[in-house]
């Protein structure tokens, strides 16, 4: 894995209802996420945060089926300005949100650099709804199809146009909260999903196995785009769509350090931390964790 590690915080807020996840990027960076990394032996730039701006309407454009359609899209071509330039410098970039919606930004900064770039979706959401089959309007529920070519073209062509992964390159990870559109999606285009039946059914070590080895055939590099939704909301309550069911923080814990393991990774990103509404920054102290398994922590 690069050593060299570039923090880039992404707060955007408006591709959700709920006030708050815009403090994710500064809780998660309260918790000690620097000097935490530094104690791994790695050199961190923390390039601060880009600019979005928050001006939020709740109302949902009847034509589209989408809130604020224009500022996200704006935000998210200057996080993929952003992000680009982190990479081109060499960095690792770690992008904190957040709402999800940043992954559209992310993503498209990102596969500039490879020709088979490899998504892990670690979500209790598949985050696959497009205006057309949305029952919300929140963009942060279309991130994942927007990266594979499907939504409004002022979000899916940032960076270029229309599709930025490939469905046989996407692996969805925890998923437990699927809308009808979304399931059709993924018959459709073949997305490997691992809900967590499968977690329950063949544990995390051979979903994790299973999963890495598929990618490992076929990309590049490989993203993480880690949602705090996707672990149990017992040990990550502070964020918007808290789903039951999930792992606990012993699997999760153990899937990052699995991949740190495989050495594939080439970014990772943290998404839908909103400490207003957590139990004291338990959830930003837990992503901590993850984030530091994840680059190589271990425990002795
Ligand atoms: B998140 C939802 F309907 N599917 O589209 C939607 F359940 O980034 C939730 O994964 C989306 O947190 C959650 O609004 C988006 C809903
Ligand atoms: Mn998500
Ligand atoms: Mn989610
Ligand atoms: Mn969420």
């Amino acid at each position: 894995m690069n050593s060299r590690i570039g923090i880039l915080g992404a707060p955007i807020t408006v591709a959700q209802p709920i006030d708050g996840v815009d403090l994710g990027p500064q809780s998660i960076r309260y918790a000690g996420l620097v000097d935490r990394l530094a104690d791994l032996n790695l050199a961190i730039s923390d390039y601060g945060d880009v600019p979005v701006t928050n001006e939020r309407s709740h109302h949902v454009d009847p034509k589209t089926n989408l809130r604020n359609l224009p500022i996200i899209a704006k935000n998210n071509q200057l996080i993929a300005d952003y992000v680009y330039d982190v990479k081109k410098k060499g960095d690792f970039p770690l992008v904190l949100g957040g709402d999800h919606s940043i992954a559209i930004g992310t993503i498209a900064a990102l596969h500039h650099f490879y020709k088979n770039l490899g998504v892990i979706w670690f979500d209790a959401h598949a985050d696959l709804n497009s205006g057309d089959t949305s029952p919300s309007g929140n963009i942060h529920g279309m991130s994942l199809a927007v990266s594979l070519g499907i939504g409004h073209d002022q979000l899916t062509d940032i960076h270029g146009k229309r599709a930025k992964i490939k469905p046989e390159n996407t692996v969805i990870i925890g998923a437990r909260s699927v809308d009808q559109g979304e399931r059709e999606l993924i018959q459709d285009l073949g997305i490997k999903v691992y809900t967590m039946h499968d977690l329950e059914k063949y544990g995390i070590t051979h979903v994790m196995e299973d999963a890495i080895g598929y990618l490992h055939e076929r990309v590049d590099g490989i993203h993480l785009s880690l949602d705090v939704d996707g672990i149990d909301p017992t040990y990550t309550p502070g964020t918007g769509t808290p789903v039951s069911g999930g792992p606990t923080y012993r699997e999760t814990h153990l899937a990052m350090s699995m991949l740190y393991d495989a050495q594939l990774l080439t970014s990772m990103e943290v998404v839908e931390v909103n400490p207003l509404l957590d139990q004291g920054n338990k959830t930003a102290e837990i992503a901590n964790d993850m984030i530091a398994a994840f680059f190589g922590e271990k425990y002795c």
